[in-house]
């Protein structure tokens, strides 16, 4: 029995190493220690022998199950090893290639201006302040210090909706003004705001679209002056447009919620028929701002003899086709995938005062 027993752990522990792959090994266990198994069926004929023989091939027999149980267990990790290490290499992911090899999508001409002020304006100490382009009549033209006759007022600027449960006029925001006045009721100042958003007027030709871009900002501390005002839109203007000694023109104005007002006009050249910006001696008007109104400052909820501050506006869409040369307006609304193509930007070109502020 003995010489058998080697003759069959040779052929088992053969029948095991052999195994190329978890179902062979499976099949080499079952003929092995299965229940009809080779070494199971030598254990059945041990009651056959005498008692001293049966002890003998006993401990023979166990030894030979305990090492071909080890033997195909060593072989299972093995196996199982292998197969993950083919798994990991056939579903091996590169993640250093782009996740497209061409992006082909563009930032359009507004959100491309919109992320420019925002870090211009951030780098000067504003942050960014949103609110509901539904308005109400308070916000939008009363605590703005507008007279209630006002012509802005009118039907015929003013997209006017049904009126909210409260029996209030409701409306569509006609510049981002009403933003700054939930501002400076919402918060103490200091105040160091920019507003970009949309805006609404009941007014569509070559040059007005019924919907179009403002940003507006506000200061509002305890001693802000003009100074202030002129020095912070200098600086913006320069930046903007990337020119270092682009002069600036400082005009006196009005407007119902500021005082005094001004607008303010850039340096340019309109030799050839063709605008350029820059130092060259005549002059394109760009944006309007003032010093709030005491009144606007009161209908805020704020001290008028304790706070003093500045404010400007100007519309997005007019400083986006001055700085990018495009000249017609209503393209920015005709979503022309060949339009913003040509004029629109790569995604992943973030606007920062170190790293340029466009292409
Ligand atoms: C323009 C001129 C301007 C403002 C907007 C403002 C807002 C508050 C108080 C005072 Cl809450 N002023 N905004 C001030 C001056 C001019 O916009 O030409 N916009 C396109």
């Amino acid at each position: 029995m003995m010489e058998s027993l080697e003759q069959l752990r040779a052929e088992l522990a053969a029948a095991v190493a052999g195994a190329g792959d978890l179902a062979a090994l499976e099949e080499a266990r079952v003929a092995a220690l299965g229940k009809k198994g080779r070494i199971t069926g030598l254990m059945k004929t041990l009651g056959g022998l005498s008692p001293e023989e049966r002890r003998d091939a006993g401990a023979a027999l166990n030894a030979l199950k305990d090492e071909i149980s080890a033997a195909i267990d060593a072989r299972r990790r093995e196996l199982e090893r292998a197969a993950l290490d083919a798994r990991l290499e056939a579903e091996r992911v590169d993640i250093t290639l782009p996740a497209r090899p061409e992006p082909r999508g563009h930032l359009h001409p507004i959100s491309q201006t919109i992320d420019e002020l925002i870090a211009i304006f951030g780098d000067m100490g504003f942050s960014v302040a949103e609110g509901p382009d539904i308005e109400d009549d308070f916000h939008n033209f009363t605590a703005l210090n507008f007279p209630p006759g006002h012509p802005a007022r009118e039907m015929h600027d003013t997209f006017y909706l049904p009126e909210g449960e409260d029996g209030t006029p409701r409306l569509l925001r006609t510049h981002t003004s009403p933003v700054q006045v939930r501002t400076m009721m919402g918060q103490k100042p200091p105040i160091r705001v920019i507003i970009p958003g949309r805006t609404y007027r009941s007014d569509h030709d070559m040059t007005h679209t019924p919907m179009f871009h403002q940003v507006e900002g506000l200061v509002i501390d305890e001693s802000t002056h003009m100074g202030h005002l002129k020095g912070c839109l200098i600086e913006f203007c320069r930046a903007f447009f990337g020119i270092d000694d682009l002069p600036l023109r400082f005009r006196p104005s009005f407007f119902p919620f500021t005082e005094p007002s001004a607008e303010v006009d850039i340096g340019c050249s309109r030799k050839g028929g063709e605008l350029k910006i820059g130092n060259y001696g005549d002059w394109l008007e760009i944006l309007g701002c003032g010093m709030v109104h005491p009144n606007v400052i009161r209908n805020c909820g704020l001290d008028p003899d304790r706070y003093q501050g500045f404010a400007f506006g100007m519309g997005i869409e007019r400083i986006a086709m001055l700085k990018y040369g495009i000249p017609d307006l209503r393209t920015f609304f005709e979503a022309d995938l060949r339009w913003l193509r040509h004029y629109g930007f790569a995604a992943l070109d973030m606007p920062s005062m170190t790293h340029g502020l466009s292409r």
